[in-house]
């Protein structure tokens, strides 16, 4: 059986939610827990083995491959089981979504996080990574908020932002907004239409591993 190396946070989540998604339901693939506000991830010898980074999440295939980096593990899965697509059907629609899926990870996920490890999250990241200033990371936080507001814009009356159907881009960036609450962050003011694609897509199934402790 596969091994997803996992703990709290939006990545592990992404790919939990995608796999549930996928039909493939958590007996399927063994989960295995690491305390990241401790640090377990970069202390584990065995896990930076598996992942030199130390992050979180890593899918272990079952010869022992050791597949990284939250987004192309997704890709993965939806290589090897293809249905329900949530990444296009053709290559003009895996381009659009992929477009959504790289813009939101740069505009938004990049700034937000560093400006969340720059601020609250200061003590927990400081000692195990280059933090910028508390004055830069308000600036990062600053910009990805005005980013969120114009994927606010983009999505407009929908509750999806590709091929008017439930696809990865909405998967991941409904992730980022419940990391957002899950420590204590809001959608920044004038993404109301946000707002409604999250409590829209919480009443997916896949959804409900947010409200689980790890
Ligand atoms: N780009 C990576 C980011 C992974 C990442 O930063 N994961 C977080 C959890 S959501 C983590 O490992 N945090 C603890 C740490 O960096 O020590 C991915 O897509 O998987």
């Amino acid at each position: 059986m596969p091994k997803l190396h996992s703990s709290l946070g939006p990545n592990p989540r992404l790919v939990r939610m995608f796999l549930v998604e996928k039909g493939i339901g958590e007996d399927h693939v063994e989960r295995i827990h690491y305390d990241i506000i401790t640090g377990e991830n970069r202390q584990d010898a065995d896990y930076l083995a598996k992942n030199p980074l130390g992050t979180i999440p890593t899918f272990e295939l079952e010869d022992g491959t050791c597949l990284t980096e939250s987004w192309p593990i997704c890709e993965f899965i939806e290589e090897m089981h293809p249905e329900p697509n949530l990444f296009g059907e053709t290559p003009k629609e895996r381009a659009e979504v992929r477009k959504w899926v790289r813009l939101f990870d740069q505009e938004v996920v990049v700034p937000m996080t560093m400006g969340f490890r720059a601020g609250g999250g200061r003590p927990m990241f400081e000692p195990r990574m280059s933090v910028v200033s508390a004055e830069a990371g308000a600036e990062l936080s600053a910009m990805s908020d005005e980013k969120w507001r114009y994927f606010d814009s983009v999505l407009g009356d929908s509750n999806h932002f590709a091929l008017g159907r439930f696809t990865f881009a909405d998967l991941i960036i409904f992730c980022f907004a419940n990391f957002g609450f899950t420590v204590g962050w809001k959608l920044p003011e004038g993404t109301d239409n946000l707002t409604r694609f999250v409590a829209e897509h919480n009443k997916r199934e896949s959804a409900a591993i947010w409200q689980q402790a790890e």
